[in-house]
């Protein structure tokens, strides 16, 4: 009997026939905050001519200002399958991760993007209760907490990385200046910056909740701030202002007005020895003044595994902090070798975790490239795509062992720098290390090594596709460590990568 909303029907027929789609991350992001109303006036996602217009004036084709092109791109297999002329031919359901619907797509407009896909335009419907996870309770909508604000002036803050006592210093008194009701934005689409998992974060700003004055806490996938993109930071200005912000602190000097409500540029401020106050840098005598930690210091002492201290940080922050980012000895960690077939990789990777085992020191998990390929891996080519779908796996692996505190291990070839940099991306969203190893022994020494006398059979023609004879490897551009085997013993090349991650905190110092 399908239902009415907004004037648009979606009979139970089209639901049933239309296709299934699962959007980007950065697009599901995207998705929730139009469902949610945070980008109203938009209803859907941006088709041509609103495009060609926002690149031209900053501006919809209506005339409305807005900042950022919001738009979804989707394989021309999936478009193949919808008939935009067509009401009843053109709904895409577009699914979360799991594949459970969030919303319908009324797809009015599809147009070229690059090779394989294309932009589908059009308005959105939610499907569905608006799904499940963690903080779930906490991702409410801008009419769900505007109706909840007291009247008056509302101080919007953007956390996207913990509050520690500069900050909360600058809440304090901002919101004692206005007389405003405090309103804190957590982004929770994606990993932040340092690594931390959006719940943590979510947790460290909750433990600074008795730190400052009554105040509400909403969170929500914004999309990456992308640097210090001016764009960026006036999308998240607008959401504020949706979510009923009159007045924004801002987090950093690329935050500017918009959106209908004013930005505020805090002072700095120092913490003042003399009595453990913080105030403004100008007000202390340089003596008793102490510069707020970078968060290239926080980074370090949570690596070390040295509490923050008191007076930068509460404590309830400084530990809910430390749990969620153990000291590097303590974290999981991937340790990814690649290299050319008899370039010594799995000799290394082997003594690297028989030494650990050894000292007991790290739970460890080898991937090692031959055994991988007889079981997670089982039936896979050597062409492209299969080797491909054989790092990513291993990449997959690897950072659920690394999410757990273990190490593991893997080496593999891996011959393309694409498949090696989205391992490297698996292990930084489970909140692991990433140490890639380029064993760069030339082909020469691996040919004339040739333990499986696989060189002897490609040069007389009798497979085909091998690595470095006629099939590429890339070489890595962004390897932590580069070791030559030719010249080194066994033991050398073991210890150059225990020592390598002891000096990094990784392992106990050796
Ligand atoms: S890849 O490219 O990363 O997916 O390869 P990997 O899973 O590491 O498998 C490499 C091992 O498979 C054997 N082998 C080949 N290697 C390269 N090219 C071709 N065509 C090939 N055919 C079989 C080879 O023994 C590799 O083992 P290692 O340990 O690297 O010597």
């Amino acid at each position: 009997n399908g239902w009415v909303a907004d004037g648009w029907t979606l009979p139970d027929e089209v639901l049933r026939d239309a296709p299934t789609y699962t959007p980007r991350p950065s697009e599901i992001a995207d998705l929730e905050l139009l469902l949610s109303g945070a980008y109203r006036p938009l209803t859907g996602f941006l088709g041509p001519a609103d495009l060609t217009s926002l690149r031209r004036n900053g501006r919809l084709a209506d005339g409305t200002a807005w900042p950022v092109p919001v738009t979804l791109e989707v394989p021309q297999a999936v478009l193949r399958q919808l008939d935009v002329a067509d009401p009843g031919k053109r709904v895409l359901i577009l699914a979360d991760l799991e594949g459970a619907p969030i919303a319908a797509l009324d797809t009015t407009e599809v147009y070229p993007t690059r090779e394989g896909f294309g932009g589908a335009a059009g308005r959105v419907k939610r499907l569905g209760d608006g799904g499940h996870g963690a903080f779930r309770r906490m991702r409410r909508t801008p009419a769900e907490v505007r109706g909840t604000l007291p009247q008056g002036r509302v101080l919007g803050v953007i956390a996207d990385r913990p509050l520690h006592r500069p900050q909360l210093a600058q809440i304090a008194r901002a919101a004692r200046t206005l007389a405003a009701h405090l309103l804190v934005l957590v982004p929770v689409g994606a990993p932040g910056a340092d690594g931390l998992a959006p719940e943590a974060l979510v947790r460290c700003v909750l433990a600074a909740r008795d730190r400052m004055p009554p105040c509400t806490i909403v969170a929500l996938p914004l999309p990456d701030q992308g640097g210090d993109d001016i764009r960026a930071a006036m999308l998240r200005t607008r959401v504020a202002a949706a979510y009923g912000v009159t007045h924004l602190l801002a987090s950093s000097d690329s935050m500017l007005s918009g959106g209908g409500l004013r930005v505020l540029v805090p002072r700095e401020l120092a913490y003042d020895g003399r009595d453990g106050q913080w105030r403004s840098l100008d007000d202390i005598p340089p003596k008793h003044r102490r510069l707020p930690l970078t968060p290239a210091e926080i980074e370090d002492h949570l690596d070390r595994g040295t509490i923050l201290p008191e007076w930068h940080t509460p404590p309830a922050v400084a530990r809910e902090l430390a749990r969620a980012r153990p000291p590097r000895r303590q974290r999981g960690l991937v340790v990814f070798f690649t290299g050319l077939s008899g370039s010594g990789k799995s000799t290394m990777a082997t003594g690297v975790a028989d030494a650990l085992q050894e000292s007991g020191e790290r739970t460890v998990t080898l991937l090692d490239g031959d055994i991988v390929r007889r079981h997670l891996s089982a039936g896979l080519t050597f062409s492209a795509a299969d080797r491909d779908t054989n790092i990513k796996r291993i990449g997959w692996v690897a950072a659920e062992v690394g999410r757990h505190g273990g190490v593991a291990i893997c080496c593999p070839i891996a011959p393309y720098h694409e498949a090696r940099a989205a391992a490297r991306e698996f292990a930084r969203n489970a909140g692991a290390g990433f140490v890639l190893v380029h064993v760069s022994t030339p082909l020469a020494e691996c040919e004339r090594r040739d333990r499986k006398g696989l060189y002897a059979k490609a040069r007389a023609g009798l497979i085909k596709g091998m690595t470095g004879i006629d099939d590429p490897y890339e070489t890595p551009t962004d390897a932590e460590l580069t070791i030559d085997t030719t010249d080194l013993s066994y033991g050398e090349a073991v210890t150059t990568v225990l020592r390598y991650l002891g000096n990094n905190g990784w392992l106990d110092p050796r």
